[in-house]
């Protein structure tokens, strides 16, 4: 064992068996000494190729999704150089963020040392993996050569005018102890843990994703290589809507405590204009402005308590369709532009108050949440919308379809799309109202109040205000000492040497601002780091990014489609508005891979079904790890490990070594010099096996990644080779065959290709069977030496030949009368005429005599 990595050139042939551990520490360490992962992002006489997976959260140990998942790339990446690219397929890590400082606190680790002490048992995983990885591009979002760009990225979206700060309504996950990101909240709950998140009231630093909203949108449909379901995702996630703004005003006289005379305007956002006819009440969310001013001294006491209880509840929570609809009536009325109708004004907690206007229009006949409200408390319900186009009064469920305006006066039979634009033509004309765009998209919330994350580098002073760190005085380190107490805020906000600092502007003594960025922040451009990542001048080469962007293929979980890949198209678009980048979407396709199970359920430390990376490498290698990872399902279905099919795998690589090496006197370079038309017998059946293998697996390849369906052709094509032994087959041709089944499989299983390429097809020492060319197929080969043609007498099939390709009509013609088979059926008639379709059939037409 010892002897292993010290002599590298050192066979494992001596012995006959496959000793996959022994075997790939020996070619990892000589790739690492002869750099063979290492790329220069400068070069430009190949084409680039640029292969990435969503980078790993330092959390303490590899497990099978992330084998999947770099594995499918590392795959992609080794195609991809040995088809002629210059290919990059780096890794780093994702590693601020809480997991780290909750291990601080429970277990009084430094939060930094946790973390890199993962990421070097990580590191070891990945590496024993065998990776094609320059890992001298290695990224640390928590490093400071990192986040100092991450923060120099905020400064910048902050001269743009894209981030800011206010109070608002927040998400609050008491679990973790912060706010999050609306897309951080997951029907209600915090996206790491099972608790529902609160309301709190904070002020915060957001940036102006929302600027990019039409953007983010309008570029979906250019995102050809992306799965429809991401897409999809992010389009609902953005839900743009376009509708109206109409204003109510109420009645003077109702005018809440006791002042009489003041006139309020109610401005409500509605995508359902045309159905203005039908409004029962007008909704008003808790934190609603006009709430406390629209209300009678005789509701006051219930409204003030609904509102108070409202505040506790989630958006989620108080918008589901299935949830019980709550609300009080303020005691006041306005009154409805269209109709001149007076309706009730109500508070109700299904009313959001950051959407829209903040106030709904209630339409129980054509809503299903107005439908729910009014049947509880017993508002009435008008009917404008007719499916049939017949008049009705009554609706025993709401209907939320197309069809005829009635009761609607003067708009009474129009089609409600086209009653939508004459309804706000006549709001505009009366000036009570207008057409609007309204998105679900919310403005990114980006204060985090913990420890372990990039500092905000922004300072307070009493003179100059909110003051952005110049790029000079960047990083904001963040210091190494804190408290990690759980209670009391951002730890930060405590250590009076971080937060107390001279003023960037002015000079006099001002404060820091003590929250950190969430860490989608940091992972939103490492993309762009790897490219250049010593840069210590600038974010990155312009030049660079210019060449090597977009990613040509980025692989990860699709848990991530609308957090990372929204923030990262965000931040993309920014970057290139500052000029910084040529391109504005970064990830030109995407593949999301399915989750790993064992035995059909999910692979979980609670479950205790884990099987561990280590193990399988100790055990079988890393090589059948990648080809059993790769073999069981197309990279987007959900994989079932099942120990047994390891096994498998395992076997099919050994019998690969036994009948590669059993050859090996008889197998020498190179193999390319063959004319096939010379070939016959085994020989021949071999060489058309190859290039059938090379032809199919190169297209299940192209096509859609399908590597399961690769890995049955391979061992199909082992299959042949093997059977070809027993056949007399000749030397070149084995040799041939041999060569090209290792380059098929080097991409999959690195390391027993590359020995077998050396030490039994003695490979040139200098060369790697990594950098040899992709194989192409031979057409000549593929084109099957006979085909099938059917002859029919009267159109019933009466015999099949074996005939050359392209054989002429006569040819077949004369065949087909010679046919013993089909002359029982000719017997005594007369051919009137004989149909040939060449390749295909021959029909002969007969009748009797
Ligand atoms: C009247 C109406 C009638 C509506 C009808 C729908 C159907 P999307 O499509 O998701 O954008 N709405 C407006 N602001 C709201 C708020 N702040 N909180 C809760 N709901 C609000 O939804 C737009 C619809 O959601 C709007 O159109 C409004 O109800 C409601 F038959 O107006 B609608
Ligand atoms: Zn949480
Ligand atoms: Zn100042």
């Amino acid at each position: 064992m010892s002897t292993s990595s010290s002599t590298p050139q050192k066979s494992f042939l001596q012995s006959d068996a496959y000793k996959p551990e022994a075997l790939e520490t020996k070619w990892q360490a000589t790739w690492a000494s002869s750099k063979l992962h290492q790329v220069d992002t400068r070069e430009t006489s190949k084409p680039k190729y640029y292969a990435l997976s969503m980078f790993p959260y330092p959390s303490g140990r590899l497990h099978m999704g992330h084998v999947r998942n770099y594995t499918l790339s590392d795959v992609i990446a080794r195609i991809k150089r040995m088809q002629g690219h210059n290919v990059l397929h780096p890794l780093g890590w994702d590693s601020f963020g809480l997991p780290a400082e909750n291990a601080a606190i429970e277990r009084n680790i430094h939060p930094k040392k946790w973390t890199y002490s993962n990421i070097d048992t990580m590191r070891d995983q990945l590496k024993r993996l065998g990776l094609m990885v320059d890992w001298d591009r290695e990224v640390y979002t928590c490093r400071e050569d990192y986040y100092k760009w991450s923060q120099w990225i905020f400064t910048t979206l902050y001269q743009r005018g894209l981030a800011y700060k206010k109070e608002a309504p927040v998400n609050w996950c008491v679990q973790c102890d912060t706010v999050l990101a609306n897309e951080q909240v997951i029907d209600g709950k915090c996206w790491r843990h099972d608790t529902d998140v609160e309301a709190r009231n904070l002020n915060q630093w957001f940036l102006k994703i929302t600027d990019y909203a039409d953007r983010l949108l309008d570029n979906l449909p250019t995102l050809k290589g992306w799965p429809d379901k991401v897409t999809l995702m992010q389009k609902n996630w953005i839900n743009k809507s376009i509708g109206a703004e109409l204003t109510f005003k109420t009645t003077p006289s109702q005018t809440a405590d006791g002042v009489a005379g003041t006139e309020h305007d109610i401005s409500i956002f509605t995508t359902r204009p045309d159905t203005v006819f039908g409004v029962s009440a007008m909704v008003l969310a808790p934190e609603h402005p006009l709430v406390s001013k629209l209300t009678t001294p005789e509701q006051r006491e219930k409204v003030t308590a609904y509102v108070a209880q409202a505040r506790q509840k989630s958006n989620l929570e108080r918008t589901a369709t299935d949830r019980e609809k709550t609300g009080v009536p303020l005691g006041t009325y306005c009154i409805n532009p269209f109709n001149q109708q007076q309706v009730p004004i109500w508070v109700a907690d299904y009313a959001l108050i950051d959407y829209g206007t903040g106030a709904v229009m209630m339409v129980p006949g054509h809503d299903e949440r107005d439908w729910a409200f009014a049947k509880t408390y017993d508002i009435p319900v008008q009917p404008v919308i007719s499916e049939s186009g017949e008049l009705i009064e009554h609706l025993e469920e709401p209907y939320t379809g197309a069809g005829t305006l009635i009761h609607s006066g003067e708009f009474n039979g129009l089609e409600n799309e086209t009653a939508k634009a004459a309804i706000i033509q006549k709001a505009e004309e009366g000036d009570f109202g207008k057409a609007t765009v309204n998105y679900r998209l919310r403005d990114w919330l980006i204060s985090r109040q913990r420890f372990w994350g990039s500092p905000i580098p922004i300072v307070y002073c009493e003179d100059c205000g909110e003051v952005a760190v110049p790029d000079d005085q960047l990083p904001v380190l963040l210091p190494d000492e804190a408290e990690f107490s759980p209670e009391g805020g951002s730890p930060l906000k405590h250590l009076d040497e971080f937060k107390n600092t001279p003023c960037p502007s002015c000079g006099k003594p001002a404060v820091r601002e003590t929250d950190t960025m969430d860490t989608f922040m940091c992972s939103s451009w490492y993309y762009l780091r790897y490219l250049d990542p010593h840069n210590s001048d600038a974010i990155f080469d312009k030049d660079i990014i210019k060449n090597w962007m977009p990613v040509d293929q980025y692989v990860g979980g699709v848990e991530h489609a609308i957090l990372h890949l929204m923030y990262s198209r965000f931040i993309m678009m920014a970057l290139h508005d500052a000029d910084w980048t040529s391109h504005d979407e970064p990830f030109k396709n995407l593949l999301t891979q399915g989750m790993v199970l064992k035995d059909g359920s999910k692979m979980s430390k609670s479950k205790g079904n884990i099987v561990d990376p280590d193990a399988i490498f100790k055990q079988y290698g890393a090589d059948t790890a990648r080809f059993f990872i790769l073999s069981d399902s197309p990279p987007r279905a959900d994989f079932d490990w099942k120990d047994s099919a390891v096994e498998g795998c395992f076997r099919f690589l050994q019998k690969a070594w036994r009948v590669i090496t059993d050859q090996k006197e008889r197998l020498s370079l190179p193999t390319t010099e063959i004319d096939y038309d010379t070939l016959e017998g085994a020989d021949r059946t071999l060489y058309q096996a190859t290039h059938q293998a090379i032809e199919g697996i190169s297209r299940d390849f192209e096509t859609a990644y399908q590597f399961n369906t690769m890995i049955s052709k391979l061992r199909e094509f082992q299959a042949v080779i093997q059977k070809s032994v027993e056949q007399n087959v000749s030397d070149t041709v084995l040799s041939h065959s041999i060569e090209m089944f290792l380059r098929l499989l080097a991409p999959i299983a690195p390391h027993i290709t590359e020995e077998l390429y050396h030490f039994a097809l003695n490979g040139p020492e200098e060369t790697s069977i990594h950098t040899q060319p992709w194989p192409s197929a031979n057409p000549n080969a593929l084109v099957a030496d006979t085909i099938e043609v059917v002859i029919q007498v009267n159109g019933k099939v009466r015999d099949k030949i074996q005939v050359k390709p392209g054989a002429k009509k006569d040819e077949l013609e004369t065949l087909a009368h010679q046919s013993e088979r089909a002359q029982q059926f000719m017997n005594d008639m007369t051919i009137v005429k004989t149909i040939v379709v060449p390749n295909k059939l021959v029909n002969i037409v007969v009748k009797p005599q």
